[in-house]
Formats: structure tokens, sequence, C-alpha cells
């Protein structure tokens, strides 16, 4: 029988036999992927279990919150805080850092979240997730600021997501190539099912919000436009749409079988740079596309050289299988 690899024997793999990993990284890993579980048990309650619906409540991006949004984010301030492996925590959730309080021992690790990502999904029950982001806390420091935390994307040590779907699967990288993990929920762990993840370089399906087309740049339109006219236009190949309006669950296809997903910039709100955040959803989806051979920019330029010099600050994301990733990429440096 095949050998059956839960998560914590992979981590103890990783920490001892490749030297990858540290013990702390090690137990914070573990952590998240216990709260991920927990947050995979109040998603599947759903009605069930009170949790759907408006908190009647505004995070800091104006966005009103769920019931679960805030749920999912004390699930995992809670299950990371006491552990001694961290030094603080920032969430989409959330204004202001969360410094571990000086009751409990601090740790060398700073832990980025978007506790619920997909909001829009949660009550009609479609696939969202958690994605999480891990940064070592600069050396020569004495306190947690959110200087701590403006880190460019490939300062992360670790990297994550989990999607609640028909399955929970979390998606993992140290920096070694990409880990999937299924959850069983009878045994109550999470268990490898894939390993050395790759993204095919070619793809014939693009995810993009298109009723925002009207709004885009000429470059995004170009490139959305030449796949539209299929195997009658320059691109001589007929292209598929999916738009599942959670970014962890479009990226997780796109992980499984190819594909490009782009959140552009676009003219609605020209001062911003995007709608999708850089320090919690562009940067650990942008190093796990790449540590599965595909590629993320802005248009311009690798998402994670960006400097980030805001907490909750904005990108124009396109990511993916990636010889479509330099293709539009290309378009913006050509017009
Ligand atoms: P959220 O973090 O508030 O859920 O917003 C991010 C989500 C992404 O998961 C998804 O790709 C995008 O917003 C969907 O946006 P739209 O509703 O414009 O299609
Ligand atoms: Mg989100």
């Amino acid at each position: 029988m095949a050998k059956r690899v839960s998560l914590t024997r992979y981590l103890v793999e990783q920490q001892r036999v490749d030297g990858l990993i540290p013990g702390q990284l090690r137990l914070l890993l573990e952590v998240v992927a216990r709260a991920c579980k927990s947050i995979s048990q109040a998603v599947n309650k759903g009605a069930l279990g009170g949790v759907l619906g408006s908190a009647d409540s505004e995070n800091v991006q104006g966005e009103v919150q769920k019931r679960l949004d805030i749920i999912a984010n004390e699930v995992l301030i809670e299950a990371n805080e006491w552990g001694g492996h961290l030094a603080g925590m920032a969430s989409e959730e959330m204004d202001a850092i969360y410094v571990v309080p000086n009751r409990y021992p601090k740790g060398e690790y700073l832990l980025l979240f978007d506790p619920l990502d997909g909001s829009s999904n949660i009550d009609v029950n479609v696939s969202i997730g958690t994605i999480f982001s891990v940064l070592r806390m600069p050396e020569d420091d004495r306190g947690v600021d959110e200087g701590d935390f403006l880190q460019n994307g490939a300062q992360q040590v670790a990297a994550g997501y989990c999607v609640y779907g028909p399955q929970t699967t979390l998606v993992l990288t140290v920096g070694d190539g990409v880990a999937m993990f299924t959850l069983d929920r009878e045994q109550g762990s999470f268990v490898l099912t894939q390993e050395n993840v790759r993204i095919p370089a070619d793809t014939q399906e693009f995810a993009i919000n298109m009723s925002n087309m009207r709004h885009w740049d000429e470059p995004v339109r170009r490139y959305i436009d030449e796949c539209l006219q299929g195997r009658d236009g320059p691109r001589n190949k007929d292209f598929n749409m999916r738009w599942i309006a959670s970014m962890v669950a479009d990226v997780h296809r796109i992980m499984t079988r190819g594909g490009i997903f782009m959140y552009p910039w676009d003219k609605r709100e020209p001062n911003k740079p995007g709608k999708l955040r850089l320090m919690y959803e562009a940067n650990p989806m942008a190093w796990l596309v790449e540590q599965a051979g595909g590629a993320a920019t802005n248009g311009r330029q690798r998402i994670l050289d960006i400097q980030p010099t805001q907490l909750h600050e904005r990108v124009s994301v396109i990511l993916g299988s990636k010889n479509e990733v330099e293709r539009v990429t290309s378009y913006h440096s050509t017009l």
C-alpha cells in the first residue's frame, strides 16, 4: 500500500531530512493548518452553524464584513498568538498589525493572512479560502511595528492557501516547490495528495471579471480581445473562460490544470493600483505560482519584487501559465 504522508510527517521530513525549515516555522505551519481545519468546519456548517450573513461592520478597505470573515480572523489569531513562534500578525480584516501580547513568548516570524478570501461567495455556497504568507521578523528589532511587515514577496519563508470547496485542500510552499494536502475529515488530518505541482506553460483558459472590460487599460483589452477571437484571430486557438470570484479557487484551478488569472488596474478608481492586496493575497499566490513554474506580474514588474509601502496596499495581478503571463506583460511594454 502506498505510504500515507500526513502534513505533520511532511513538515518533519522537510525539517529533518532536507533542513529546509526550522522547528519554529514547522510549528507555525502546523498551527495555521489546524486553524484552517477549524475554519473549514465552520464553513461546512453554513446556515446550521449560524455563521452566514453580514456582520454589520466594515474592514479598513471599507468592505462590509461577513460573519465568517470575522470568525476566520479570530480563529487564526487565537490559534497562533500563544505558541511562541510569532512576533506579530496582519490581516485583511484588521486595520492595524496585531502584536503578540506580552504574556506570551515572542517568536521570530510574522504571519499575514486573508482569513476568508472570496467573501461574496460565502453565502452562496461557492468555494472560498484562506491565504497566508510568512515573513521573518527583522533581526535588529526591539519591538514589532508595521514597518517590519513591509518586506517584498521574495522575502517570504512560507506561503500557502487553503481552499474550502467540495474538498478542503491546503497548498503550501517553503521554497522547495509546491505540495497539496487534502483534509481527511474522518482522521482529522491533512494528507499529502500531490507533490511537485507544475503549472503548464501554455493554456487556453483565462480568468478575469469581464464585466469590467470597459474600464481596462489597453494591454489587457488587447490580450483578452485576441483570446476572444479564438482560432480565427492571432492566437490561432480557442479560449475558455472561468471566473469564480474567489481568487483562491481560481488560483487552485490554475495550479491544477493551468490558466491565467487577472485582476488588473482599471479606470473605475484610477488612483488604486488594483483590487487585490499585495501583502496577503498577491505575494503568497505569486510565490506559489512561481514555485510551480508559473509567473506573476503586475503588468510591468514581478510581483515578488514590489517593495510595499503600506500594509493594505493594493496591486494589479496577472498570474498563472508562464507564456501567457509573459505575453500580457510584454503588451504593457509595447503599448
Ligand atoms: P475579498 O478578499 O474581499 O474576498 O476580495 C477578493 C476577491 C478575490 O477573491 C476575487 O478574485 C475578487 O475579489 C473578485 O472580485 P469581483 O467581485 O470584482 O469579481
Ligand atoms: Mg481576499
